[in-house]
C-alpha cells in the first residue's frame, strides 16, 4: 500500500458523537462507543477508474436511493445495501497527499463472498438478488449517473481494441494466440447485438451493475442466501442483459475463470436455469419481449466480451487485469472462448431453459 493506513483511517468519520452521560455535577461525562465494530477500507483503482470522485458520487446516489427503498419496504438497508462511511469533511472519499482516493464502508457481518457457486438454489437466489436491484434502482434517474468507463459494455467497441492489439501486436504474442484470434474474429457479426438496439431504442437503458460476479454478493452466512450486492464501482446506464450475462458467464461455468484444463469449464444448464428463474420472479413484469426474446444470447455476448478482453490485455501486455503468472490472461481468455463454443452448442436448449422461467412467472 501506498501510504500509512493508520494515517489514512483517522480521516474517516466512523465514530459516532459521545453522548451526554449521567447526571454529575461536577464534571462534563459522555457515553461514547464506535457505531459498528467493523469497517472496509478499499483504495481505488485509478488506472481503471480516471475520475473515482465520479464514482462515488454514483455510489453514494444508488445507495441513498436503494437505503430508502429498503427502509420503506420494512427490509433492513443496513445489511442489504452498502453504507459509505463520510470523512471528518464530510466528503464520500478521502484523498491522500500521495494521490490516492480511499473509501469506507460499513463491515456487513456474518457474511461472505463464493468463488464458485456450490449450489443451484444459491445461484437462484443470487439471480433474484441481482433482479431485485434492478428493480430497485428502476425509479431511479439514470442521467443523474456518471458514465465512469465510457462504453464498458459495447462488445463492438472491445472488438475494435481487440483488432488495433492484434495489429500493433508490442510483444509478439499474437502469433500464440492464432486460434483464439480466429475464434473471436469469426465472431464480429454478433458485436453489436446489445448495443445496435440500446441505441435504436429495441431494448430500454436502466441502471445497471455492469459488474455481476457472484462474488460481488454477499451472501448471509447462516441462510446462504444472497444479501447484499457490492462492488459498486461499475453501476451505470445500460442494458439489463449486461448483468443478466454476465452472472451467467461467470456462475453458470463449475471451474475457475482461470482454469488451465478446459476440460472442466462448461456451461451447467441446471445452475443457468436457477439464475434465470431467480432473476425473472425478481423482474417479473418489468422484462420486456425483446429483453426475454434476447437472454438466451446475452449470457453468450457477455462471455464472449470478457473473453476478448482478456485477450486484448494479454496482447497488449497485461496492462488492465492483475495477473498472478506470465500467460494468466491467456488461460482466462481460454476459459471464456471454451464457455462461448459451449453455450452456442446448447443453444436451443438454453431457449428452452428461458421459455420454462419465462412460463413459471406467468408470461
Ligand atoms: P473488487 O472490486 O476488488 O472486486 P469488492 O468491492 O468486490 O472489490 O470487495 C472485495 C471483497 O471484499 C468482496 O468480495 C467481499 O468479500 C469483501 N467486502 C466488500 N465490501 C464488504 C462489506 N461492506 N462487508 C463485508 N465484506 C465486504
Ligand atoms: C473485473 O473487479 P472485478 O474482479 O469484480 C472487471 C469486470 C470483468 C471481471 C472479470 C471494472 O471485475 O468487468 O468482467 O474483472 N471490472 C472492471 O473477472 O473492469
Ligand atoms: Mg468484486
Amino acid at each position: 500500500m501506498a501510504c500509512d493506513l493508520r494515517e489514512v483511517v483517522s480521516h474517516f468519520d466512523f465514530c459516532a458523537l459521545p453522548i451526554p452521560y449521567g447526571d454529575g455535577h461536577i464534571n462534563d461525562t459522555y457515553d461514547w462507543q464506535l457505531v459498528a465494530p467493523r469497517f472496509i477500507l478499499q483504495r481505488i483503482n485509478k488506472n481503471v477508474f480516471k475520475k473515482p470522485e465520479e464514482v462515488m458520487e454514483n455510489i453514494v446516489g444508488v445507495t441513498t436511493h436503494l437505503r430508502k427503498k429498503l427502509s420503506d419496504a420494512g427490509r433492513d438497508p443496513d445489511r442489504e445495501t452498502l453504507t459509505v462511511i463520510p470523512t471528518t469533511d464530510g466528503k464520500a472519499f478521502y484523498l491522500s497527499p500521495e494521490g490516492d482516493y480511499y473509501r469506507m464502508y460499513r463491515f456487513i457481518e456474518g457474511t461472505r463472498t463464493d468463488q464458485r457457486v456450490e449450489k443451484p438454489e444459491q445461484f437462484r437466489s443470487a439471480g433474484y438478488a441481482f433482479g431485485d436491484f434492478q428493480n430497485l434502482l428502476a425509479d431511479y434517474d439514470a442521467k443523474k449517473l456518471h458514465d465512469v468507463i465510457p462504453s464498458f459494455h459495447d462488445t463492438r467497441k472491445r472488438f475494435a481494441a481487440l483488432k488495433e492489439a492484434i495489429a500493433a501486436d508490442p510483444l509478439g504474442r499474437a502469433a500464440e494466440c492464432k486460434e483464439e484470434i480466429d475464434f473471436a474474429l469469426a465472431r464480429e457479426h454478433e458485436v453489436g447485438m446489445i448495443m445496435d438496439r440500446l441505441e435504436d431504442g429495441r431494448l430500454p437503458w436502466r441502471v445497471t451493475h455492469n459488474d455481476t460476479k457472484y462474488n460481488n454478493i454477499l451472501l448471509d452466512a447462516e441462510t446462504e442466501k444472497a444479501l447484499c450486492v457490492i462492488d459498486l464501482d461499475t453501476v451505470m446506464p445500460g442494458s439489463l442483459l449486461f448483468d443478466y450475462g454476465d452472472s451467467l458467464r461467470f456462475g453458470s461455468n463449475p471451474a475457475a475463470e482461470d482454469e488451465k484444463d478446459l476440460s472442466l469449464v462448461y456451461c451447467d444448464l441446471v445452475l443457468f436455469e436457477a439464475f434465470t428463474l431467480g432473476f425473472m420472479e425478481a423482474m417479473g413484469n418489468t422484462l420486456t419481449e425483446e429483453e426475454i426474446r434476447l437472454m438466451p444470447l446475452s449470457a453468450r455476448m457477455m462471455t464472449y466480451e470478457c473473453g476478448i478482453r482478456f485477450l486484448t490485455d494479454y496482447l497488449m501486455g497485461d496492462t488492465y487485469f492483475k495477473i498472478h503468472r506470465p500467460e494468466h490472461n491467456l488461460d482466462r481468455t481460454r476459459t471464456q472462448l471454451k464457455l462461448v463454443a459451449d453455450m452456442e452448442e446448447k443453444e436451443e436448449e438454453i431457449i428452452r431453459i428461458i421459455d420454462r422461467c419465462k412460463a413459471a412467472i406467468g408470461r
